[in-house]
């Protein structure tokens, strides 16, 4: 059987996506920095030779490596049975693709890089955040958050058409992570259409019931 292998740290949200997709597909994986028993250290050579950036998640598929979270879910979408992820006609899946490019560079990028990373990883005086950066990229996280409110107005329950798709993979981890913002630092409201969004995604969907949890650790 193949044998798949997510290297990635668990509270990765590029990691989760791939997770998801995973866990959605109800392909059998493995998933962290020790592979076949063995730490492959973060951002060390071999690490290097599967990411020239040094960058989780790497995808394992027996002894082969593949790195990009946009490549990888394509991937186990195009490889694996179970349930699609992509729609057949091959303009629908462009357009999908669009929107999970998007999620995955300027959405992602304005959310978690620019705004929630001050918090997890503070690089202000003392270990502290530094809050005039957070301040000055709000605007753009509420943008990106508009963006993800109009997609979800237009289709029906969730970010492209009306099954889950990898569009709802790439953007659920980051989403979710937003939720568990708290004042003053909270992006969404408890009523607000992504809030019940990522709500709805946990409640109908064992994946993210599995995978979006809080970060341990
Ligand atoms: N474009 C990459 C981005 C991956 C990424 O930024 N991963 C983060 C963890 S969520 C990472 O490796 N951060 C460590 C670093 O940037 O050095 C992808 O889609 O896989």
């Amino acid at each position: 059987m193949t044998k798949v292998h997510i290297y990635s740290v668990a509270f990765s949200s590029f990691g989760r996506v791939a997770q998801l997709v995973c866990e959605e597909k109800q392909i059998p994986y493995s998933m962290g920095m020790a592979v076949n028993g063995e730490e492959v250290p973060f951002k060390g050579e071999q690490h290097h030779v599967w990411h020239p950036y040094g960058k989780i998640p790497v995808l394992l598929v027996d002894d082969k490596a593949l790195c990009e979270s946009t490549s990888i879910i394509r991937y186990l979408d195009a490889q694996f049975p179970g349930v699609k992820l992509t729609p057949q006609d091959p303009w629908l899946a462009a357009k999908l693709d669009e929107r999970v490019q998007l999620l995955s560079s300027y959405i992602n990028h304005a959310l978690i890089r620019d705004y929630m990373l001050e918090l997890i990883f503070p690089k202000g005086p003392d270990g502290t955040p530094r809050l005039d950066v957070m301040e000055a990229n709000k605007p753009a996280a509420l943008r990106a958050l508009s963006l993800v409110e109009t997609w979800l107005s237009e289709e029906a329950g969730y970010l492209f058409g009306s099954t889950f798709s990898l569009a709802d993979a790439m953007a659920l981890p980051s989403l979710y992570y937003v939720t568990q913002l708290k004042a003053p630092f909270s992006l969404v409201n408890e009523d607000s259409a992504i809030f019940r969004y990522v709500q709805r995604m946990k409640e109908t969907h064992a994946s993210c019931a599995k995978v979006l949890v809080p970060k341990q650790g």
